[in-house]
């Protein structure tokens, strides 16, 4: 059998008038505006202060059976000794429904399957909140979308405040002051220094969600001045953008008392070692957040106790949370939907449009036990190409031609031009909720502008003579196009997350769509974190992904929107020497985007973002699919659900609601707690006491 030549060589000779007639027309055409749909609840916007403060209050309270079954027992301290100097006090007038009452669970459903509880080394803890509850971080952004547009910061939490120095480039931050892990162990900067040393900045360390060096900045450095007291040091002047990457997922310290024994720098361990040191069955893990992981059943359920050294308040000084337990139950992402429409789950986050009409229809009658909020349009999905020729993810000679491929700006065209967006979109559900999605920054977010985003409408034959263009024919007559000089069939292998079917449904609407373009597209469908781990490696040649908050806000994840650095960009990341070959436009999307992180001026910032919004849709850096609104589904019996909370925007509704500081009045309380009355026990212990 003839060996198939990969080499794309020659391609020049083949320039047919076809494709100087296709180069020559205007691909580009009237982008139409998303379809009518308004978000259902709008947020009180308020200031920062209005929502929390930090401060020492007179008394402070805890539920009875605490006091009754473990202070006055003396196997635990009294709540003030527990409670930081000045805790965090939530204000009441920013809490929908008031000063709560203890009790209670809320029942999440989740898709995902925790690997472990070692966030630091970059395991996962199955999604679905349960890491967003079981991590603090040192400021927080969740709540920000009802924050005043110009007076957007992140909130303080792990750090209570800072101060910038005169030159602007050293930021002060100090953190709460006498706070504990949920075992008693004091938080201090050696937590915070260890993240940042052991796991940021040592390169064998890769921490859950993607915090990279690059992330707080070439060349930045932070030291510890005491205690309680950090330091950065940056090369910008004053750049205030990186204080929504010391938010979730980038800046959650782990707790080092337990974690720094287990480190290689600190142990016999392997790097491997250190990242499985605490599996799914190591109960009692020290956290931050409000509940603590007792119980683990695999394939079943994570119950989550509260912790009782949790450093919040509400203006009474009642301790937080007001829930005394969190159940995980491990199932399916879609199931989450169901079980929450149908009350025997209590929260979701509708994002699979394919539920939407049932989900409406169901929440719709008045004796549904949940109600659901539509929110903005800020779930998206795009195909991302693998634009390394230099190695990243060690591809097999087929899968170097294909990177070479994708890294052609006429066959990221053609393939733009060959998506029916609107037939794709309307597969997933009928009626006003998917809008036509180019690619790039989203319609309806903050910085997105219309005019600077450029538009390339379905159009199959122009997408074909721009294939003939480039060389790739059909040479054996099999339907599928050829690569140059008589080289083998295009397959290109596509990556997609079996954990959602809009992935996958998505997925399968790109491989039928490239068919008629004459090209073979191979699904590699994986679950979410044989996926996750497939993304990181490269080990795709195209990749259907639900995009981050960098696309909704921009001021979250703003580094993962161009390759700023080795290791920042979901599709295009380091080769094999350790560099990034970056194209010319993309070299342009890094310098805006290092541009925008290191000026504070919004009128600049604006005009950085038009920048960028043209030249990532002019060069089709990924293809958008489709974009849509997501939906907010909670059990009518919890108060303080935040007016107008999306289910993504600088984060998910499970830390956008604040948990926290929900609760449910006494006399709708469920019995659904699986371990009244106990608290977590010793780490690695057996579970509660
Ligand atoms: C929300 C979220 C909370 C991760 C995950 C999951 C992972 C990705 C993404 C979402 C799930 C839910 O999303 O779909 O509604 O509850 O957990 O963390 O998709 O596979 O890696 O980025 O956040």
């Amino acid at each position: 059998m003839k060996k198939h030549a990969y080499a794309l060589g020659g391609a020049g000779l083949m320039l047919g008038v076809s494709l100087l007639a296709v180069q020559a027309q205007d691909l580009t055409g009237e982008l139409p505006d998303p379809p009518e749909f308004s978000a259902q609840s709008e947020p009180t916007f308020v200031s920062v202060s209005d929502i929390q403060e930090y401060k020492a209050l007179p008394e402070y309270h805890e539920p009875d059976w605490v006091t009754a079954k473990y202070v006055d027992a003396g196997t635990l301290p009294p709540v003030a000794e527990r409670l930081p100097k000045e805790p965090l006090v939530f204000k009441t007038g920013n809490m929908p429904d008031g000063i709560g009452v203890y009790g209670d669970t809320m029942r999440h459903v989740i898709g995902g399957r925790p690997e472990g509880w070692n966030y630091t080394a970059g395991q996962n803890q199955g999604w679905g909140g349960i890491d967003i509850g079981l991590s603090e971080c040192l400021t927080r952004t969740g709540p920000l979308f009802e924050v005043k547009a110009d007076e957007l910061e992140p909130l303080p939490n792990l750090a209570k405040s800072w101060e910038w120095s005169e030159d602007g480039h050293e930021l002060t931050m100090h953190l709460i002051e006498g706070a504990k892990w949920s075992d008693g162990d004091p938080f201090d900067a050696d937590d915070v220094m260890f993240y940042w040393n052991d796991a940021i900045m040592d390169s064998n360390v890769s921490p859950l969600n993607g915090g990279t060096p690059e992330t707080f900045g070439v060349g930045t450095t932070l030291e510890a001045l005491d205690p309680y007291t950090i330091k950065w040091t940056f090369k910008e002047v004053r750049p205030t953008q990186y204080l929504y990457a010391m938010a979730y997922g980038t800046f959650c310290p782990g707790p080092s008392h337990i974690l720094k024994p287990q480190h290689p720098k600190y142990s016999d361990n392997t790097y491997e070692q250190f990242k499985n040191a605490f599996p799914p069955e190591y109960m009692n893990m020290p956290v931050m957040g409000a509940w603590v992981p007792v119980e683990y059943r695999p394939d079943d359920i994570v119950v989550m106790r509260r912790n009782p050294y949790y450093w919040k308040v509400d203006e009474n000084g009642n301790q937080l949370p007001y829930l005394n337990e969190m159940h995980y139950r491990l199932s399916t992402w879609a199931d989450r939907d169901v079980q929450a429409v149908a009350g025997s789950g209590d929260f979701s986050n509708l994002e699979q449009a394919e539920s939407y009409v049932e989900a409406l229809k169901r929440s719709a009658e008045d004796s549904a036990p949940a109600r659901l909020q539509f929110g903005a349009r800020t779930i998206g999905y795009a195909l991302e190409f693998n634009l390394s020729a230099n190695g990243w993810g060690e591809p097999d000679t087929r899968g170097q031609a294909i990177h070479e491929l994708n890294r052609n700006l006429d066959f990221r065209k053609a393939v733009s031009i060959a998506i029916d967006r609107q037939r794709l979109g309307d597969s997933l559900v009928r009626g006003p909720f998917t809008a036509i999605y180019p690619g790039g920054l989203y319609a309806g977010t903050a910085f997105y502008d219309k005019a600077s985003t450029v538009y390339y409408p379905y159009n199959l034959d122009a997408a074909n003579a721009l294939l003939d263009g480039i060389g790739l024919l059909d040479t054996d007559g099999n339907g599928v196009r050829n690569l140059p000089d008589g080289g083998a069939d295009v397959e290109i292998t596509l990556l997609a997350n079996t954990d959602y079917a809009t992935d996958t449904n998505l997925a399968e609407g790109v491989i039928a769509m490239m068919e008629p373009l004459g090209l073979r597209v191979i699904a590699n469908f994986q679950a979410g974190t044989s996926r996750d781990d497939m993304q990181q490696a490269g080990q795709f040649d195209w990749h259907v992904r639900r995009q981050g908050a960098e696309m909704v806000s921009v001021v979250q994840g703003t580094t993962f929107l161009a390759p700023t650095g080795p290791q920042t960009s979901y599709f295009h990341r380091a080769g094999t020497d350790g560099t990034v070959d970056i194209l010319p436009f993309e070299q342009e999307l890094v310098d805006t985007v290092n541009t925008f992180v290191a000026t504070s001026d919004n009128a600049e910032r604006a005009e950085l973002m038009k920048t960028f919004q043209h030249v990532f849709t002019e060069n089709v850096y990924s293809v958008g699919l489709t974009q849509y609104p997501g939906a907010l589904i909670i059990n009518k019996r919890f108060a303080n659900i935040p007016a107008g909370a999306p289910i993504f925007m600088f984060n998910w509704a499970e830390d956008n609601i604040i948990r926290e500081r929900i609760y449910v009045p006494a006399d709708q309380q469920g019995d659904y707690e699986l371990h009244p009355e106990t608290l977590p026990g010793a780490p690695g212990g057996a579970g509660p006491v």
